[in-house]
Order: structure tokens, then sequence, then C-alpha cells
């Protein structure tokens, strides 16, 4: 895991999934995506979670999907009850500035995410000083891990990126 230089409280690893496309494509196959979010598909296993207005009911994770979360388990040494996965269809798929509320999750602990598919670039904004701005890209197979600070500390987005191919982002999280 290597310390983002600029983000305190995160650490990305590159190459955390060794055959990400194999990964992609079997999550793109087997999954029934929510079409309820206007920019991009979702879809939300294991504890349910009520994410950006919407309420996902409890869903048993695929076995490579637990397989992840229990080896992310094991690198941010807490708990993973929930992953949720955003799919980008297009280059245009994106998501707004935002950080990830913690009154659903168990304080303390990290907010994942595996990306799968094209490289994205997640943009970062410090909150007390609008024209702070890191990016971090994000390629397929590589895990960025973020503790609660940088939630507190900066907003994050996925911007659209006209040319870019499909991309998956697996998100996990303790939630209570
Ligand atoms: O797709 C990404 O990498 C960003 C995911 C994210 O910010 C979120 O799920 O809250």
């Amino acid at each position: 895991m290597t310390p983002q230089p600029h983000i305190e409280g995160a650490g990305l690893d590159e190459a955390f999934v060794s055959e990400p496309s194999s990964l992609f494509e079997l999550l793109q196959r087997a999954i029934t995506w929510d079409t309820r979010m206007r920019a991009r598909l979702t879809a939300s296993f294991g504890a349910p979670y009520n994410y950006s207005g919407i309420t996902y009911p409890p869903v048993p994770m695929p076995p490579e999907l637990e397989a992840l979360a229990r080896r992310i388990e094991d690198v941010v040494q807490h708990r993973i009850t929930n992953s949720l996965i955003n799919f980008y269809p297009e280059g245009s798929s994106s998501m707004g500035f935002h950080s990830d509320a913690y009154a659903h999750l168990q304080p303390g602990t990290t907010v994942s995410i595996v990306s799968l598919g094209g490289p994205r670039t997640l943009r970062f904004r410090r909150k007390e000083a609008k024209e702070h701005v890191v990016d971090v890209p994000l390629r397929s197979g590589s895990l960025l891990v973020m503790q609660q600070r940088v939630q507190d500390e900066w907003m994050h987005a996925l911007p659209p990126e006209p040319e870019a191919p499909q991309r998956m982002s697996l998100t996990f999280r303790h939630i209570l």
C-alpha cells in the first residue's frame, strides 16, 4: 500500500487484483444492475445500505466478491459488511463531488475502492480550500483505501472522461 503524497490517510495498491479483466467480465455478466441513478448503474451486496437517497436491500455477495472482501479485511484490519458497486458504461458516466457519510458506518473504519476496466481519475478537492485539487489515477486492478479523515477533509468526484472505456468501482465498507 503506497501512501498518497498529498492526501493524508489514503493509500494505493496499484496491482491488488491479479486478473482484473476476468473479474470485470464475470461481474458484468452476473449482476442485475440497479438503474435508479442517472449517471451510472449500481448494485449493493451484503448488509442493507442507504446510499445517495436510494435504499438497497440485503443481498448475499457472489463468492468472488466475498473473497475480495476477505482479502481487503486483511489489509484494513476491520470487518467489511457491504460492497456497493458502481458501473460506468461510458466515459461520460460520472460521479459528482461528495464525501462518504459515516452515519451508518462503523466509526474509524475505511472506505476502499477496487477499480476494474478502463482507467479513470478520482479527483479530490479539499473542503477548506476548494482550489486545492489532487488527481489520483485509478487503473484496473488497483485498491484505494481511504481512512475516515479523508472524508472529513476532502470531497472526491469521478469526472466524465468522454473517451474512457467502461469501468467498475467496487467499494467496501463496514456498515453497521
Ligand atoms: O467510482 C469511484 O471510484 C468512486 C466511488 C465513490 O466515490 C463512491 O462510491 O462513493
